[in-house]
């Protein structure tokens, strides 16, 4: 193999051994230029990939519509391959590697003939950031290499700082849809049948093998399998973390700028909460991140946080100028669309995005569509690809090698009951117990029932590429790398409680900054908070309400302890804590009890 990119001898051996494995038609190693991006999205146009919007309404932007198996995770076929089943753990699929590696390259062998192979050169992190990490994509999809081009630093640039170095992660990539001399070829190939699709990690390589799906975090292996799965692995080792958190920036009305991590389950917010526009007066958010924070001990000895990402991977349906402003303004124009609802003017459309529907439509399956036909005209789970650079409050200090001290670290989920609005820790281990407990109902964004509540620990569950337990004690293990004055507050925080009746009690989005001013107010020592048996809750004085229309009852339900339900949440932690065995860490039994033991005398 040559190229005229790179001379990286390993690099070269790696794509060799890749065509000889998959045999396709053509080899492309992207550059990244602007030209290649275009044209690729010409091609895509071409191929009926991609239709292109209408560059009045939407310059720059393409729609995709994916098949109608291929919309989201697969977490059931999402494998971590650890070379002992012990370190996988208990919440993640595990096979034998050296079986599973076999099974892959039968899958593998032949997998892209008729294709052109793109060899994706990409960087998580900031290039001059020390701890970003270079990934090699080998992928047969021309909609991968575009969206890793707005998801990612990536090509030429890439190639210049590895040099010669061997330390890439190898990242195979295929949709499992070789085209025969001669066969027609379909607008979104994949592998069709779930069974046959396989995300595995190989976290001892390190390296990834992506089969079968065009979709997501399944195919864009920078994100989720790279910034995530192996980097969790990666960051246990080094001393650092890899988490699926926003990183938001506030700025008070006295000028003082506070950064803030929040981990969220995927599709509960976490885009609308990283670029929020505040109701409160004088304050000011600006997003750095909407998905993934890299964090590691820096000056001073606090705790800092890069977005390894260079764009959103957004939810479209519920995205609109009410609840999200400023991603709106995001994807006005070069920006690709998956699975949204195209209008006849050629722009697209999705529920609750704040316009009338168009009177009629052509939805996600490619069929018509109509506001009374009875289906949605978006899928659920449909994407935006956006650039960060196009986010009118991104903050300027979003690409510091370094990254930025984080203040404070919210955890949350979609909890309809019993969790309060906010619930500070009283220390960092009760806020590793509470991230540990964290559940939220699932949602759309990974394929499965939808609605059912699921414990889900730091909003990792799906993204741990190691044994959980494991990584619930590096979490507490981070007190001893550094002073504990250094580390950010811990707060839980629930935007979807709901009423008896079934109404939300708490009208979330730009209200959230209420939340974020105690917050700040309890970092600066300004205010009391009053300590119950599951942490320190607002005081309803301190609480800003102001020019807010909810009725004192839905506030106290908001920030009080449901005892009765608490107590079933007990049971339910203490239940999902026994998967974890011997690795349970013992600081988090003693939480456990203790916080048995308060409500028992509440
Ligand atoms: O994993 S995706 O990137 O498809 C989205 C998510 O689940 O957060
Ligand atoms: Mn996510």
């Amino acid at each position: 193999m040559i190229s005229n990119l790179t001379k990286n001898k390993k690099l070269l051996s790696y794509v060799d051994e890749a065509v000889k494995l998959c045999r396709p038609l053509r080899v492309h190693w992207c550059d990244g230029s602007e030209e290649e991006y275009n044209h690729l999205c010409e091609e895509l146009v071409k191929h009926g990939t991609f239709t292109e919007l209408n560059e009045k309404l939407r310059p720059g932007c393409y729609l995709a519509r994916s098949h109608a198996s291929d919309v989201a995770r697969v977490e059931d076929r999402t494998y971590i391959c650890s070379e002992k089943q012990e370190d996988a753990g208990p919440t993640n699929n595990w096979t034998d590697p050296v079986e599973m590696k076999k099974k892959l390259k039968d899958m593998f062998s032949g997998c892209m003939e008729g294709r052109t192979m793109y060899v994706i050169p990409f960087s998580m992190g900031p290039l001059d950031s020390p701890i970003h990490k270079i990934g090699i994509e080998i992928t047969d999809s021309g909609y991968v290499v575009v969206n890793m081009k707005i998801m990612t630093r990536m090509g030429k640039k890439v190639l210049d700082v590895l040099g010669d170095r061997t330390d890439f992660i190898p990242c195979m990539h295929s949709i499992g849809a070789p085209l025969k001399a001669g066969q027609k070829d379909v607008p979104w190939p994949c592998e069709p049948d779930p069974a046959k699709k396989y995300i595995v990690h190989f976290p001892d390589e390190p390296s990834i093998w992506s089969y079968g799906s065009g979709y997501g975090g399944n195919a864009l292996l920078g994100k989720k399998c790279l910034a995530l799965r192996l980097a969790s692995v990666i960051a246990r080792k080094e001393g650092w973390m890899a988490e699926h958190m926003l990183i938001l920036s506030l700025t008070s009305p006295k000028d003082k700028k506070y950064y803030i991590a929040a981990a969220f389950p995927s599709a509960c917010g976490k885009t609308n909460l990283a670029m929020m526009q505040p109701s409160l007066p004088g304050w000011k958010v600006k997003c750095l991140g909407d998905d993934i924070a890299w964090m590691r001990i820096g000056k001073g000895g606090k705790l800092y946080a890069i977005n390894p990402e260079t764009g959103f991977f957004g939810v479209a349906p519920g995205t609109s100028m009410n609840s999200n402003p400023n991603a709106m303004l995001s994807l006005t124009k070069n920006s690709i669309f998956t699975n949204v609802a195209l209008t006849p003017e050629g722009d697209v459309w999705w529920e609750d995005m704040g316009v009338p529907p168009p009177a009629k439509a052509i939805d996600w399956e490619g069929k018509d569509w109509t506001p009374d036909c009875g289906r949605k005209a978006a899928h659920p789970n449909s994407r935006f690809t956006a650039p960060a650079i196009q986010c009118p409050v991104l903050d300027p200090d979003w690409e510091k090698p370094e990254g930025v001290p984080i203040s404070a670290i919210l955890v949350g989920g979609r909890r309809p009951s019993t969790i309060p609005l906010v619930n500070e820790a009283f220390n960092w281990e009760h806020g590793v117990f509470m991230g540990s407990s964290a559940g939220s109902e699932t949602t759309t964004a990974a394929l499965g029932k939808a609605g059912v509540m699921r414990r889900d620990p730091f909003a990792m569950l799906p993204f741990c590429g190691y044994h959980m337990g494991d990584y619930l004690a590096h979490w507490l293990s981070m007190a001893k790398r550094t002073d504990r004055a250094n580390l950010p507050k811990v707060y839980f925080v629930n935007w979807f409680r709901k009423s008896a009746e079934g109404k939300w009690l708490w009208p979330g989005y730009g209200e959230n900054s209420r939340v974020l001013k105690w917050i700040c107010d309890r970092i600066e020592g300004d205010v009391k908070a009053n300590p119950t048996a599951i942490g320190n809750l607002p005081r309803l004085e301190d609480f800003d309400t102001d020019g807010l229309n909810l009725c004192c009852n839905d506030m106290k339900q908001l920030l009080s302890v449901d005892v009765e339900g608490w107590k079933n949440e007990l049971n339910d932690i203490t239940q999902n804590y026994e998967k974890f065995g011997s690795k349970l860490p013992e600081a988090l039994k003693k939480e456990l009890e203790e916080l048995k033991s308060r409500l028992e005398n509440s």
